[in-house]
C-alpha cells in the first residue's frame, strides 16, 4: 500500500471506530426539519437543560401591569423580583382585523417587545386565541366551526387566510444588525382543546378533525408558507390519564414541546397537589417521545394565597423528580386587580414571590439558549 494511502486508511478507521465519541449531541426531530439554526439550538438546549431548573414566564411581561400600561422593559415581575422572566408569552388574536390583539396591546409594540425578550436572551411563546372562523364571534364563541374549516369544507380558504395572517407575523419577528434573523418562537395554537370554552375544544369537533386541523395548521405554516422559525406546543387543559392527554395528539412528528394549562388545580375547591401527577404524567409521556414539556399556562387569579408561590406553586413541581424536569412554567397576564397572575408591587404574594424566584430560572440565569 502506497505509504499516503496507508495514512488515509488509518484516519478512516479511527474516524469510524471512535466517531459515537464525536456524536456530540443525539439525534434530535424537530416538526420542522428545516428549522432555522436558532430554533434547533433551542430546541437542543430544551432538552439538554432538561433537570436543571425552571423558567419562570410571564404573558404580556413587557406590555403592561396592574396600574400601569406601555413602557421600556418596565414589567410587574421585575419591579417585585428585580429580575425579568425567562419566557415571554404574547397573543395575536385579532390579526389582521385591527391594529392591536384581543387585549389591546399594539402588533408593532408586540414585535418591539418581543424583540427585546428575546436580545435578553428569553424564550418567545406565542398563543392564539383566533376567532370563530364561522360566526364571527369570539374563540370562546363555541358553535361548531372546525369541520367547515378543514381541507375539503366551505370554509377551508378562512383557515389558510387566518394561517397566512399568522405565518407573516411571525416572519417579521426579526433581529440582528440588519434585522436578517427571524426569532424563533415556540407557537401553541389550539390550545386548552380538552375544554369546551373554545370552539375548537372537545364536544364541538371529533378528535380525528382536531388532529386533522393541527397537522394542517403545521403543513401549511411550514410546507406553503415557508415558515422556519417555529417549535410548536401541544397545551391541553387539564386532563385525568394518558389517554386524556392522548386522545387528540396530532402525532410525534407534529409536536415539538408537550404542554399543559392548569389552572383548575389551584381554583376554590381546587387541589394543588393535582398538578404534581398531571405534570408527571406529561412529563413521562415526553420522556416516552424524548420531547420536552413545560406547564404552559397555570397560576391563581389575583393570588389570594400570600404563599402560593412557594407552598402552592414550586414545592407542587419539585417534589417529584419527573414534574421537576418541565422547561417552563408560564403565568398569565396582569391585567387589573381582579385579573392578574403575577403580584405587583404590593401585592400580599410579593415577599413570597421573591423566594420562589431563588427557586426558578429567570432570564439573567439563563444561558445562551439559541447556540
Ligand atoms: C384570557 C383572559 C382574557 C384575555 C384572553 C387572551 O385568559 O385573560 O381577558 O383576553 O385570555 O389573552
Amino acid at each position: 500500500m502506497h505509504p499516503f494511502s496507508y495514512r488515509l486508511w488509518l484516519v478512516a478507521c479511527f474516524l469510524t471506530c471512535f466517531s459515537p465519541l464525536f456524536a456530540q449531541h443525539p439525534p434530535m426531530r424537530l416538526v420542522d426539519p428545516q428549522a432555522e439554526p436558532a430554533v434547533q439550538a433551542l430546541y437542543r438546549n430544551l432538552l439538554a437543560r432538561q433537570g436543571q431548573g425552571i423558567m419562570f414566564g410571564h404573558q404580556d411581561a413587557l406590555a403592561y401591569g396592574v396600574g400601569w400600561t406601555g413602557g421600556n422593559k418596565r414589567s410587574d415581575v421585575h419591579m417585585v423580583s428585580g429580575a425579568y422572566p425567562a419566557v415571554f408569552g404574547w397573543e395575536i388574536s385579532k390579526l389582521g382585523l385591527q391594529s392591536f390583539n384581543i387585549d389591546t396591546v399594539d402588533f408593532d409594540d408586540m414585535r418591539r417587545w418581543i424583540r427585546k425578550g428575546y436580545q435578553m436572551g428569553g424564550i418567545i411563546t406565542i398563543s392564539w386565541h383566533a376567532d370563530n372562523p364561522v360566526t364571527g364571534g369570539s374563540s370562546w364563541d363555541n358553535r361548531p366551526a372546525v369541520a367547515e374549516i378543514l381541507p375539503g369544507g366551505p370554509r377551508h380558504d378562512k383557515l389558510k387566510e387566518e394561517l397566512r395572517l399568522v405565518g407573516e407575523f411571525m416572519q417579521s419577528l426579526k433581529t440582528g444588525p440588519f434585522s436578517q434573523t427571524h426569532i424563533p418562537v415556540v407557537f401553541r395554537p389550539w390550545h386548552e382543546h380538552s375544554g369546551g370554552w373554545f370552539w375548537w375544544g372537545r364536544g364541538h369537533r371529533k378528535a380525528e378533525e382536531y388532529v386533522q386541523l393541527w397537522q394542517f395548521t403545521v403543513t401549511y405554516l411550514r410546507d406553503t408558507l415557508g415558515v422556519h422559525n417555529l417549535l410548536y406546543a401541544y397545551s391541553p387543559d387539564v386532563v385525568n390519564s394518558r389517554n386524556d392527554y392522548l386522545v387528540d395528539y396530532p402525532g410525534a412528528e407534529f409536536v415539538d414541546i408537550l404542554g399543559l394549562d392548569d389552572y383548575a388545580d389551584f381554583r376554590p375547591g381546587g387541589n394543588p397537589k393535582k398538578l404534581t401527577e398531571r405534570l408527571r404524567m406529561v412529563g413521562e409521556i415526553a420522556a416516552d417521545q424524548g420531547k420536552p414539556f413545560a406547564l404552559t399556562e397555570t397560576g391563581s387569579e389575583a393570588i389570594p394565597e400570600p404563599n402560593f408561590w412557594t407552598d402552592h406553586l414550586i414545592d407542587n413541581i419539585t417534589r417529584d423528580s419527573v414534574a421537576a424536569k418541565a422547561s417552563w412554567l408560564l403565568v398569565w397576564r396582569n391585567d387589573r386587580p381582579d385579573h392578574h397572575f403575577a403580584p405587583y408591587p404590593g401585592h400580599p404574594s410579593a415577599e413570597n414571590f421573591v423566594e420562589f424566584r431563588k427557586r426558578v430560572l429567570m432570564v439573567e440565569d439563563l444561558p445562551d439558549l439559541y447556540r
